[in-house]
């Protein structure tokens, strides 16, 4: 058995850029600047694709990002009105000045953050372990929260995230990751043409400022019913008020099941070249299709195009701390928060 490769170099200031490449040609790059992963190349067809939109310097995701490949925390999606209680403390967020809510834990949050790194290697898979100690209070979370993320490459094509957690207090925690996928290595052509698969009969209703309304609806009869894999198109060219209430798709879509022995979703690449299984242990996955219009930053040396990407945030679905059904992000001081997701590449 070769042994996987793992390289680490300087990525700006203050971050390094960690490189795992498997014994299939398949490199995957992480970096502790928000526990990121950056790049994920993948041979197809004797070329080196690019799946995931991504940038080539730490300073471009300080100045310009849209979460790309972060880890979100402490709680990824919209708190309404950046306000929760937990054990009849009322606690307070600091919000958004557009529209008055909190978005992944507040700005500057483990997306903008130093993590400490250790790199592991085994026989068959290379991890780097990042983790990150989230002080009581910072933004406006109780507790100390020490967060653990570690990003593992295997020869089967898998980059499995573990999550791991634990607080001295009563806390919110639930994180994701925000990686954006484009399976044509093409950030000026739309993921339009890729097929979805999603394992979910209902989705919740978002508002006009995407937080969730508590309406969980199903799929049946609309453009959210991916239960069978279809082309993204039917959710950019249809009249469907969720779909063009936000151009596309930022909705929670709460799995049918979970666990590692079905996949959960599928991204196919239009040529059917390439395609990701996602598998999870979290009830729900939120998909945004990076509609930024004009506004999308350059990658790469190429600008984005609106619909450029498609993410596969798996969480708790986002309203659990508002409304029963939604599931609960508590986490108390005797519960080790664990979690476990996996991206597979065929
Ligand atoms: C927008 O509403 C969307 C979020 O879901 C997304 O995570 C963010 O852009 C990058 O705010």
């Amino acid at each position: 058995m070769k042994v996987l490769k793992i390289s680490n170099q300087k990525f700006g200031e203050n971050a390094i850029l960690y490189s795992l490449t498997n014994d299939n040609g398949l490199t995957m790059n992480v970096t502790n600047l928000g526990a990121r992963i950056v790049d994920l190349i993948v041979p197809v067809n004797g070329e080196k694709r690019n799946i995931i939109l991504g940038f080539d310097t730490a300073e471009e995701y300080l100045s310009k990002d849209m979460y790309f490949g972060a880890t979100i925390g402490r709680v990824a999606g919209r708190i309404k009105d950046g306000s929760f209680s937990i054990d009849n403390h009322k606690y307070q967020l600091p919000v958004s000045p557009e529209n008055g809510h909190t978005l992944h834990g507040g700005p500057e949050s483990f997306e903008a953050k130093i993590w400490e790194a250790e790199i592991e290697e085994k026989s068959n898979q290379v991890s780097v372990i990042f983790s990150y100690m989230s002080p009581d209070g910072e933004h406006g979370f109780p507790g100390e929260l020490k967060a653990r993320v570690i990003y593992s490459l295997t020869n089967a094509n898998e980059w499995i995230i573990d999550y791991q957690a634990e607080t001295d207090q009563p806390t919110l925690y639930n994180p994701t990751n925000h990686v954006y996928f484009n399976l044509t290595g093409d950030v000026t052509q739309s993921v339009g043409e890729h097929e979805l698969f999603v394992d979910a009969d209902r989705f919740a209703v978002v508002d006009s400022d995407t937080t969730v309304t508590g309406e969980l609806r199903s799929v049946d009869e609309t453009p959210f019913d991916f239960r069978e894999s279809k082309s993204m198109n039917q959710v950019f060219e249809t009249r469907y008020e969720q779909n063009n209430l936000v151009d596309g798709l930022d909705h929670p879509f709460i799995l049918n099941r979970t666990g590692f022995d079905q996949p959960q979703a599928i991204i196919t690449a239009p040529k059917k070249d390439l395609s990701v299984e996602m598998y999870t242990d979290r009830p729900a996955v939120v998909i945004f299709t990076a509609q930024f219009g004009e506004m999308g930053p350059e990658v790469r040396g190429e600008k984005l195009v609106n619909h450029g990407g498609l993410t596969l945030e798996t969480q708790v679905s986002p309203g659990a701390v508002e409304f029963d059904g939604f599931g609960d992000i508590i986490l108390y001081p005797e519960t080790i928060y664990q979690s476990r997701t996996i991206y597979k590449i065929n």
